[in-house]
């Protein structure tokens, strides 16, 4: 089909090359997040063991860096979790539009991340939380991550986008700490803040003894710990979480005034029904210390909703008085590369809580949230906001005036496409579309509604700035586009190069 397609292309493309524009090759399509769908957020890029902070009315994912590892004759590893050393970040005021704010290059043992690695001492990044805390008057950040197997490290900062910087030079939590002696995985992070300024952080998982049955029901490897008022310190000693069959994955979070404590169970041996391998079980106590109390299970292993398995993570929030709960499936991988590999990409879906305080089973799909709000495209957009694309990456950028860690869109070929969910142009109507654009090429920007073939409103011609990252404002006239539209820009060019890189985009009416 796909062979036809493209050979129907070839032949328009010889009828019409006298024109400057080529047509869209019909190959230009979504990986894995296809329009009007949610799920997974993003397929531009892979992100595994979510993590979510509410902040200012937007939701931020946390990732851990999956990344493709090659093998020497070109084809994609199995994942050996070697590429985990950076953590990366995107966040939404609408579960559609996703702005990709990069990766932070956490690791910086032996020179790692290009010697850019803010954590000096640590050589990896696991599985961030991400907690924030008023200090002396100000909002500060605080971001826990796993080093491998072996501890808890903390980067601080003031906004939830960074910069970051290492305020203890070593890890937070170790083998050595006060009452975590017998864990055999220290990773794996959930922080809690209550509701009376102090934190909490809950980490752990592995069997001590997989030979043993007693040790798979009951590996004790879970503990929760006290923090400072600074967030950055621990207060007392950790406590161990009898969480029963426990795996990895610690989750946390606060409902009805029950504090719930989360976590993947364990695929070693044979289990009782209500301990099912590989899904999120869910224990429920009255102290955020515990003990808390095993209660069931609410997310089963990927491989029951997408057809691709490995291991489950999690975190469940709330987002403008909803429930959810982020996760990872290795969809993308499975669309990219046939099979999984190991290779996961975020996804959130609704969780409900019932009236007896249990939560339901969560019902994991493709479909995910429906959007919350519409996107003012009368504001500065991030071109790295988006909600479907076709065929571009993001870079950091050297533009000005940007957010902090701001990204340009780049690997634009003839064809591809980045758009956003319903955008808001009023009654009005929208006059002049501006764009923010670097090339020594250039090429097109063609503004459609509703799909990547939909009605033509504008064209931006972009012409040569002189570099790839010298950055220039350019403008067209719209044909006054008013009301929602999902909102398409297509890109169009000759030649096999990246036509241009491209910041943001606005509307003016
Ligand atoms: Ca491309
Ligand atoms: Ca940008």
């Amino acid at each position: 089909m796909i062979r036809k397609c493209f050979g129907l292309f070839l032949a328009f493309a010889l009828v019409f090359s006298v024109f400057s524009t080529l047509p869209v090759d019909a190959a230009n399509r979504p990986l894995a997040k296809l329009p009007g769908n949610s799920n997974p957020l993003m397929d531009h890029k892979l992100g595994a063991d979510p993590y979510s902070l509410v902040y200012n009315g937007r939701v931020y994912v946390y990732m851990s860096s999956d990344t493709y590892v090659y093998n020497s004759d070109g084809s994609i590893k199995e994942n050996d979790f070697s590429s985990l050393d950076r953590i990366q970040v995107s966040s939404s005021a609408d579960m559609v539009n996703w702005t990709d704010h990069g990766t932070i290059p956490v690791a910086g043992v032996n020179n790692k991340n290009g010697g850019k690695g803010i954590a000096k001492w640590a050589g990896n990044s696991w599985a961030p939380a991400v907690a924030t805390k008023k200090i002396n008057g100000k909002d500060k950040f605080f971001l826990y991550f796993a080093n491998g197997g072996s501890g808890i490290g903390v980067l601080t900062a003031d906004s939830p986008i960074g910069p970051w910087t290492d305020p203890l030079g070593k890890a937070l939590l170790t083998q050595s700490t006060p009452g975590m002696a017998g864990v055999t995985w220290l990773f794996d992070p959930a922080v809690l803040l209550n509701d009376d300024g102090t934190g909490y952080l809950y980490s752990g998982g592995g069997i001590p003894n997989e030979s043993n049955p007693a040790s798979i029901a009951n590996p004790k490897t879970a503990r929760v710990i006290k923090l400072g008022a600074d967030m950055i310190s621990v207060n007392g000693s950790a406590t161990t979480i009898d969480a029963p069959y426990m795996f990895e994955d610690s989750g946390i979070h606060k409902y009805n005034g029950k504090y719930y404590y989360s976590y993947c169970i364990n695929f070693a041996g044979t289990h009782p029904a209500q301990y099912p391998a590989g899904e999120i079980g869910y224990m429920v106590s009255d102290n955020p210390m515990g003990p808390f109390t095993y209660k069931g299970h609410f997310l089963k292993n990927p491989y029951n909703f997408f057809g691709v398995g490995g291991n489950n993570h999690h975190a469940v929030f709330n987002f403008k008085n909803e429930w959810y709960v982020v996760y990872h499936a290795q969809t993308v991988s499975k669309a990219q590369i046939g099979t999984g590999k190991g290779y996961r990409s975020p996804h959130i879906n609704k969780l409900v809580h019932n009236a007896d305080g249990s939560i339901a089973e969560v019902q994991a799909n493709m479909a995910g949230v429906a959007q919350l709000s519409n996107i003012n495209p009368y504001t500065r957009v991030e071109a790295e906001t988006i909600g479907w694309q076709a065929g571009i990456a993001t870079e950091p950028t050297q533009a000005s005036g940007g957010p902090i860690s701001n990204l340009n869109v780049t690997n634009i070929n003839n064809g591809d496409w980045v758009a956003v969910g319903r955008a808001d142009f009023g009654s009005n109507g929208a006059k002049t579309f501006k764009a923010n654009v670097a090339t020594t090429g250039g090429g097109n920007i063609e503004v459609r509604l509703d799909s990547d073939t939909g009605p033509l409103v504008g064209t931006l011609k972009v012409t040569s700035t002189g570099g790839m990252q010298n950055w220039k404002e350019m403008q067209t006239t719209i044909n006054n586009v008013t009301g929602i539209h999902n909102v398409y820009l297509v890109f169009t060019g000759s030649g096999n190069a990246n036509l241009f890189n491209l910041d943001y985009w606005q509307f003016a009416s």
